[in-house]
């Protein structure tokens, strides 16, 4: 399987936020808590994909670019800890329903091309922090930021020289 990627589908965040974002978190996690991830690996995935072949990612292209989903804004307003997978995430109280669409769509899209797709339900969320398998005090609160999406993404999750990189391959628009 030497051509193929691993590959999801996410949002990308704003320049932005992802610099608000990673000020905030310096200043509201312990250094010990985990692993940071780096400002320009910050994402909300939508869809995993796994191993895919170029020929099945040709075919989730072209069914990425049919979709035809309205953009929407979402309140970062909610933290957890996830110490199984040892993660912590930012994500929102009140997933947008176009959220939950474009989710539900791209992971029945993947399912149906065959990309083993997990039973665990939708959780959405940007994670902040891996390798936090310990207890970890979480912030009662986040700044509030809105986030708002007018474009979808495909990436390749590249892992080199020790570290995993996110490459953007290819961006589609949310309806206005
Ligand atoms: O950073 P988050 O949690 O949004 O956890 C992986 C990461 O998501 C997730 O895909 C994103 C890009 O790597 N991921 C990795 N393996 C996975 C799997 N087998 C997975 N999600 C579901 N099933």
């Amino acid at each position: 399987m030497s051509n193929s990627r691993r590959l999801f589908f996410a949002l990308s965040l704003p320049d932005a936020l992802q610099q608000q974002v990673i000020r905030w978190r310096a200043e509201a996690f312990a250094p010990e808590a985990g692993r940071p991830v780096v400002a320009a690996n910050l994402h909300l995935t939508l869809a995993f994909l796994g191993e895919v072949s170029a020929q099945k990612e040709l075919a989730l292209r072209k069914l990425a670019g049919r979709i035809v989903q309205p953009g929407f804004s979402m309140r970062l307003d909610d933290l957890g800890h996830w110490p199984r997978p040892g993660v912590v995430w930012l994500g929102t109280r009140r997933a947008p329903r176009g959220l939950l669409q474009l989710a539900e769509l791209l992971r029945s899209q993947a399912a149906r091309s065959g990309c083993h797709q997990s039973a665990l339900p939708f959780h959405p969320h940007i994670t902040l922090l891996r390798a936090a398998t310990q207890p970890v005090a979480i912030p009662p609160a986040t700044p509030g930021w809105t986030f708002s999406a007018d474009a979808f993404s495909l990436y390749e999750s590249v892992f080199e020289h020790g570290r995993t990189r996110y490459q953007h391959l290819e961006q589609w628009p949310l309806a206005k």
